[in-house]
């Protein structure tokens, strides 16, 4: 079993979409590991994105996942990585295939909908970020 990250965003957060993304999630065969509502401060937002800082949506990225909240949650399943970047699609929703969560949910390139990590390395920096040991089952 592998775990990953997600984050369903500001935006379908807003948008009532949180119970379809969970739903999606569980259908798809992710054991749900953690889960909770936050909102990011700035400064999580900076530093959970770090990657990111050079370049030019940096400042856009960071206002929009601070500007309402998000849920977070740890997934578990075989192959959890890949397989849930499959379930949500192209980070640009016009892209996305038909049926992800991205395509289905997500508004713009910037406005997503959901994150998912890119790799076993980054999905336990990433849950590490937003949870505590106890917070996981
Ligand atoms: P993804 O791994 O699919 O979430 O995509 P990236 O790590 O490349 O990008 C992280 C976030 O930066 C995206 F979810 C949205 C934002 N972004 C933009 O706003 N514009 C871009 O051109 C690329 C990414």
């Amino acid at each position: 079993m592998n775990r990953t990250f997600t984050m369903i965003k500001p935006d379908a957060v807003e948008n009532g979409h949180t119970g379809a993304i969970l739903e999606k999630i569980n259908n798809a065969g992710f054991r749900i590991v953690g889960l909770k509502k936050t909102q990011l401060k700035l400064s999580d937002a900076e530093a959970f994105y770090a990657v990111h800082k050079a370049r030019p949506f940096f400042g856009e990225l960071v206002a929009f996942m601070t500007r309402g909240p998000i849920v977070a949650a740890v997934l578990e399943k075989d192959n959890a990585v890949n397989d849930f970047r499959t379930l949500i699609g192209a980070t640009n929703p016009a892209e996305a295939a038909e049926g992800t969560i991205r395509q289905l949910y997500a508004t713009s390139i910037g406005e997503n909908a959901v994150h998912g990590s890119d790799s076993d390395e980054n999905a336990a920096i990433e849950a590490a970020f937003h949870f505590s040991g106890r917070e996981l089952f």
